[in-house]
């Protein structure tokens, strides 16, 4: 539905590399609306609450330390088909494997480095969010609905 969310956070190595507006911009303009969004320096703990699912994962350590390495950027965009839509925008996980014209694969190297996460699944997002967002979203109407959807 149009009101589908899904949780993407610019990477300690996208916010560095000053990248947060060239992502932001692709989601808006694709015609995602925000309806939370913030900067946050996150714990370790926190990060291995948001990916307590790779907990077993050889690279798990490595994935923790380097995303509390710096600030993020944390947005919930909502939109039709938002976790799919958002997922095929930021590529495969590998930059190697993403297409050219999706985020990682215009703008990132190595799998260890690929400067943006969006949720996998709705179900996962709406974890994500409630991890995220324990405040909550800003709900409101956007003036081009009626352009964007029929
Ligand atoms: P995604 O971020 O595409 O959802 P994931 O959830 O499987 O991928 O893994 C989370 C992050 O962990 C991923 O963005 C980068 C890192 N990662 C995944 N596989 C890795 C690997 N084989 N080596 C190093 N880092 C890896
Ligand atoms: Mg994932």
């Amino acid at each position: 539905s149009n009101t589908e969310r899904t949780y993407i956070m610019i990477k300690p190595d996208g916010v560095q590399r000053g990248l947060v507006g060239k992502i932001i911009a692709r989601f808006e303009e694709r015609g995602f609306k925000i309806v939370a969004l913030k900067m946050a320096h996150p714990t370790e703990d926190h990060l291995r609450k948001h990916y307590a699912d790779l907990a077993n994962k050889p690279f798990f350590p490595g994935l923790v330390k380097y995303m509390a390495s710096g600030p993020v950027i944390a947005i919930v965009f909502e939109g039709l088909d938002a976790v799919k839509t958002g997922r095929a925008m930021l590529g495969a996980t590998n930059p190697l494997a993403s297409p050219i014209g999706s985020i990682r694969g215009d703008f990132a190297l190595a799998v260890g480095r690929n400067i943006c996460h969006g949720s996998d699944s709705v179900e996962s997002a709406n974890k994500e969010i409630d991890l995220w967002f324990p405040e909550g979203i800003t709900s409101w109407k956007s003036v081009y609905e009626g352009w964007l959807y029929e």
